[in-house]
């Protein structure tokens, strides 16, 4: 069976969209993985087809309608289906890597993305869904979010990438941002590849890029330092 991934979303017309090409285009012709849109808006039932209305309380914009979204949930889950429903909104949990791990190895998700202001806080409760959020900024709709989502899960799916890549993502700088690489010319616009990738010495080069990743990591992200300091994960060779 196929990884199976099920986008309710106002803009359908934006998937497959960057994951038609590339490895995840390839996916998808061999069959590896499914990538299915629903218009939310298909499961109004109005004669306006209307999916938002105004927030109780006041404020601005305008909030999803949760009958129309438990319409398209039902719709897009039959009874029994395993997937997680996942709700991209900046309000979420932050995606990581050991979730986007989790989602990989199961059946699939169903996404939901939201566009206005958000979704009735009710359906979200009701349905269980998990929150996500890409990160600490605001996009205008989850549907770029759902495209990195999925990005991220297919690279991992078997078959997707090669067994030997996705090994080394895994066990090589666990909790470290990758160091620089250089290739061929050694030297371009008068700057040098540093002399120790060309040296031979494959243990100097693997403490170079040790401390190149740990000089990174401090730098750009203190969260994930401290958070390996606490972990106490001094990492392998
Ligand atoms: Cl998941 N949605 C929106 N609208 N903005 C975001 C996001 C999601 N993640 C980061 N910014």
């Amino acid at each position: 069976m196929s990884w199976h991934a099920t986008i309710l979303t106002l803009f359908p017309e934006m998937f497959p969209g960057p994951l038609g090409v590339s490895l995840a285009g390839r996916a998808l012709r061999e069959g590896i993985w499914r990538c299915e849109a629903l218009d939310i808006r298909s499961f109004a039932t109005d004669r306006h087809r209307t999916v938002d209305d105004t927030p109780f309380g006041g404020g601005a914009g305008m909030v999803m309608r949760p009958d129309v979204a438990d319409a398209a949930i039902s719709a897009a889950m039959p009874d029994g289906d395993a997937r997680p429903l996942v709700y991209l909104t900046p309000r979420g949990r932050l995606l990581d890597q050991a979730m986007v791990r989790d989602f990989a190895a199961g059946p699939g998700v169903v996404l939901f993305c939201g566009r206005y202001e958000g979704l009735d806080q009710r359906v979200i409760e009701a349905r269980g869904m998990r929150e996500v959020s890409l990160g600490d900024y605001v996009l205008s709709g989850g549907e770029v979010a759902a495209l990195a989502l999925l990005d991220a899960c297919v690279r991992l799916l078997p078959g997707v990438m090669g067994a030997s890549e996705s090994a080394v993502e895994e066990s090589h700088s666990a909790g470290l941002l990758e160091y620089p690489h250089y290739t061929r010319p050694a030297e371009w616009q008068g700057r040098a590849v540093p002399p120790v990738l060309l040296s031979g010495h494959h243990a100097e080069v693997a403490r170079w890029r040790r401390t190149q990743s740990e000089a990174a990591t401090r730098e750009r992200r203190p969260d994930l330092w401290n958070r390996m300091q606490v972990a106490g994960a001094q990492a392998p060779a």
